[in-house]
């Protein structure tokens, strides 16, 4: 019997830092998985080292719905980020293993193609209304179709989204750096900079923006209600969805289009969120939500209530993720979008990908498996350097959501 021989904890920073696991097969296959936290990669590494890669090592890598319940159901502690960003790796790479041993992708094990392309969309950010109207006009003319638009509140120093020199990158110090936040100034300001999108560009593309958590719900219903005539394909995480109720207050009250999900790992997280159809798009993505056999769970269950996929693709999720992420999004029935941030440029020296970008639609390649190369060469010259998200705090110095 083919068994797993070795499983290495693989860390580089080309840019950002990034977790990667490397499964390799009696037969001499390899796997690759995601296990990437941003601002947590060190505690992944270890759950995986010290805990899941010696339960590894003598199994049959074809076996990966049993080694999924395995990792999650055969442990008494379960769910949160750390065990289902380690169970996740483990995951992606058993699929990249059984792809390459099929000589297939992974898009036709999971049934095939359901789509030519996966519909993406990219950030335009500004550090103020017209910064923002020009970062649109560059993102149309790179043919992207959905353009997601934030803006710096007048004097709320690092408002979330922002670029700084061209890219985003929120973990971005050593020790997390401290933001100011003022729902009022937001709620005052954001509406104007959404209207001023659509005045400039008109309606014939997709406007999305991302709230990250920072209103409460009766707030985020006023929001949601206030920019309904600027036509939102999607307002994102308006309210921490520790409370998944919280979203029906949100929904009796606005038209505008729900997503969440991005920190949500489970299927138990977004359950009531779904059947409730409290959203209308599930963010969760293969490497915080357990790996390709759970995500597909969740969209399974989504496509019950109409629900579609939105999965996050932020630069902290690493190309193999990103992968994992368009196999799927071209196999499932129920895909409604996919983001696309793209990555330091560094990042192409380490992981070399089968995915293209061509009018705003993002492709994988026919390579087996996941169809990622990891270069160990590369990834050596790129030393991890510890960086945190940052943290948010009202005007009044008490901490609020980031
Ligand atoms: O803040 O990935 O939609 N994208 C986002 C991201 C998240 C980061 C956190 O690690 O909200 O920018
Ligand atoms: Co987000």
């Amino acid at each position: 019997m083919t068994t797993i021989e070795r499983a290495e904890v693989l860390i580089t920073s080309p840019g950002r830092n990034f977790v990667t696991l490397r499964i390799t097969t009696s037969d001499g296959v390899t796997g690759l998985g995601d296990a990437t936290l941003n601002g947590r990669e060190l505690a992944v590494a270890s759950y995986l080292e010290d805990h899941i890669v010696p339960l590894l090592i003598g199994r049959d890598p074809a076996r990966i719905e049993d080694m999924w319940q395995y990792l999650y159901r055969g442990a008494y502690w379960r769910r949160g980020p750390v065990t289902m960003t380690a169970i996740a790796a483990v995951d992606t790479a058993l699929w990249d293993i059984k792809g390459k041993v099929a000589g297939l992708p992974v898009y036709q094990l999971l049934g095939g193609r359901s789509r030519d392309g996966v519909l993406v969309y990219t950030h335009a950010s500004g550090s103020d209304t017209e910064a923002l109207l020009d970062d649109v006009a560059r993102a149309q003319d790179l043919g992207y179709q959905a353009i997601r638009a934030q803006a710096a509140v007048p004097g709320i120093a690092g408002t979330y989204g922002v670029k700084k020199n061209g890219r985003y990158e929120p973990a971005n110090s050593s020790l997390p750096e401290e933001q100011p936040w003022s729902t009022e100034d937001y709620l005052r300001f954001a509406p104007t900079y959404l209207r001023a999108v659509r005045e400039r560009f008109g309606f014939d593309f997709h406007l999305l923006h991302d709230v990250h958590h920072r209103l409460t719900p009766i707030e985020a219903a006023r929001f949601g209600k206030e920019v309904e005539d600027v036509r939102l394909f999607w307002m994102e995480d308006p309210t921490p969805a520790e409370s998944q109720d919280a979203f029906r207050l949100i929904r009796e009250h606005t038209t505008t289009p729900v997503a969440v999900g991005e920190a949500l790992t489970s299927i138990w997280d977004v359950q009531h969120l779904i059947t409730a159809q409290l959203i209308d798009y599930v963010r969760t993505t293969v490497v915080h939500a357990g790996g390709i056999t759970h995500l597909r769970r969740i969209f399974d269950l989504a496509a019950l209530y109409q629900v579609r996929s939105g999965s996050h693709g932020a630069s902290d999720l690493s190309p193999v993720c990103q992968a994992a992420a368009i196999h799927l999004d071209t196999a499932i029935p129920n895909f409604g979008i996919q983001e696309h941030m793209g990555y330091p440029e560094q990042v192409s020296e380490v992981f070399r990908t089968g995915v293209t970008y061509a009018d705003g639609h993002l492709h994988v390649s026919d390579a087996p498996g996941l169809g990622v190369e990891y270069d160990d060469e590369a990834a050596a010259r790129f030393p991890y350097s510890p960086k945190y998200l940052p943290v948010a705090r009202r005007l009044d110095g008490s901490v609020h959501d980031w």
